[in-house]
């Protein structure tokens, strides 16, 4: 089963995605997401330029040696590039391996471990009295878990709230849009916001919040202690995670459990957090953690210390990665919960798959492979736009400084 043809294919069906599609000799075709929000044609010039020469002639069964080879081949390891392109080739390798054996991918990796995979919404609004009736449509949609975000009054607009509700996408202009951020506003509304949707919600709706890595370790104990009260599922990403020592202060302080890693790209950064318990939920995701092989060594590693997959899924993930990664989740002993963000009915169009929602779950589709694919057609008459992701500023116009 010899690779003859793989195409990097660039659309923008509402956002930008990079899809690669891989050709073999028996006619069998997989594909693999390539995005990565706001260096989408880094990827793309990475595998046209650098990937797709030394695939063509490879033995596509081959998933585990391509995956050292494309790793150890570069030199240069890691970095959210590489690992994205090593991922859309894993991904679609995956998806030949499930059409030539004519199973879909969760039965290759093991097997149904549970009946549905558990996703979150993103409830988001400009303030408590409106993101209430934000949940509440989750909630009449059957979901089990709903992530809130609020503007903070007196900052003008804040990351992870924007205007449209189902399908909100932070790459909103071609250079970098810049808010305005204030810890101390930040600090005393989101306890508030969590005490109104608790009193309204009562205690079983599972609850998140994404700090969005604006805060420093003391500030993040701080939040973390204030909303014990509402048993939240997690903080997620309550600091940068360069600096993995501030983690440890976090977890001296609080018992509001930790996620983290949406935009790490390897087990060496999960490595620490991981085994000395650190956090909770590992966010890594199918394609900006390597693909399916090393996904799933992560969450292999995690499971070990009761650590909890809590893989990424936001609009910017397409619905390829979101395929792969039902496969991965449905399959490992220690799945935790996916975030699942809808994508617009032009992106649905332009990648047709089999997944589906019901009652608070997706479920992966029951073709072989992964049950996703891209229509190369439509996809060409959404030509790429350039879009980037939003920086804060303090009030006195300083750079965040993290
Ligand atoms: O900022 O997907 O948890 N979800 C998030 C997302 C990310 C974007 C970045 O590409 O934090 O909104
Ligand atoms: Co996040």
């Amino acid at each position: 089963m010899k690779i003859v043809d793989a195409r990097v294919i660039v659309t923008c069906p509402g956002r930008n995605f990079v899809t690669l599609k891989i050709v073999t000799d028996d006619g069998l075709t997989g594909v693999g997401d390539a995005t990565l929000n706001g260096r989408e044609l880094a990827v793309a010039a990475y595998l046209t330029e650098h990937v797709v020469p030394a695939l063509i002639g490879r033995d596509a069964s081959r998933i585990e040696d391509t995956w050292q080879y494309l790793y150890k081949g570069a030199y240069w390891r890691r970095g959210p590039v590489t690992m994205t392109a090593i991922a859309a080739v894993d991904t679609a390798l995956w998806d030949i391996k499930g059409k030539a054996a004519g199973l879909p991918v969760y039965q290759l990796l093991g097997g149904r471990s549970r009946s549905g995979v558990t996703v979150y919404g993103h409830a988001n609004a400009v303030d408590v009295e409106s993101v209430l009736s934000e949940i509440s449509s989750y909630v009449t949609l059957g979901y089990r878990a709903v992530r809130v975000q609020t503007g903070v009054p007196g900052l003008a607009s804040t990351y992870g709230v924007s205007g449209d509700k189902m399908f909100y996408e932070p790459a909103d202009a071609a250079l970098p849009t810049e808010n305005v951020w204030s810890t101390a506003h930040y600090l005393d509304y989101v306890p508030k916001v969590f005490a109104e949707v608790r009193k309204e919600f009562g205690p079983t709706l599972r609850l998140l919040h994404d700090v969005h890595h604006r805060l420093t370790p003391l500030e993040a104990a701080r939040l973390g202690k204030s909303l014990e009260p509402y048993a939240l599922t997690w903080i997620e990403d309550p600091v940068p995670a360069e600096l993995q020592e501030g983690f440890r202060l976090i977890r001296q302080h609080t018992t509001t459990p930790i996620a983290v890693g949406e935009v790490f790209n390897s087990i060496w950064d999960c490595q620490e957090l991981i085994t000395s318990q650190l956090i909770d939920y590992i966010r890594t995701t199918v394609v900006h953690a390597g693909g399916i092989t090393h996904l799933r060594r992560i969450f292999d590693l995690a499971a070990l210390y009761h650590v909890r997959s809590g893989s990424h899924g936001a609009t910017d993930l397409s619905p390829v990665c979101m395929a792969a990664a039902l496969h991965v989740d449905i399959a490992i002993p220690n799945f935790g919960l996916q975030e699942y963000m809808r994508h617009t009915p032009e992106t649905d169009e332009v990648f047709p798959h089999g997944y589906h929602f019901a009652d608070g779950y997706l479920h992966p589709s029951e073709e072989p492979g992964l049950g996703v694919d891209i229509d190369e057609e439509l996809a060409a008459r959404y030509p790429y736009r350039p879009a980037s992701l939003p920086v804060n500023r303090l009030e006195d116009g300083t750079m965040h400084s993290w």
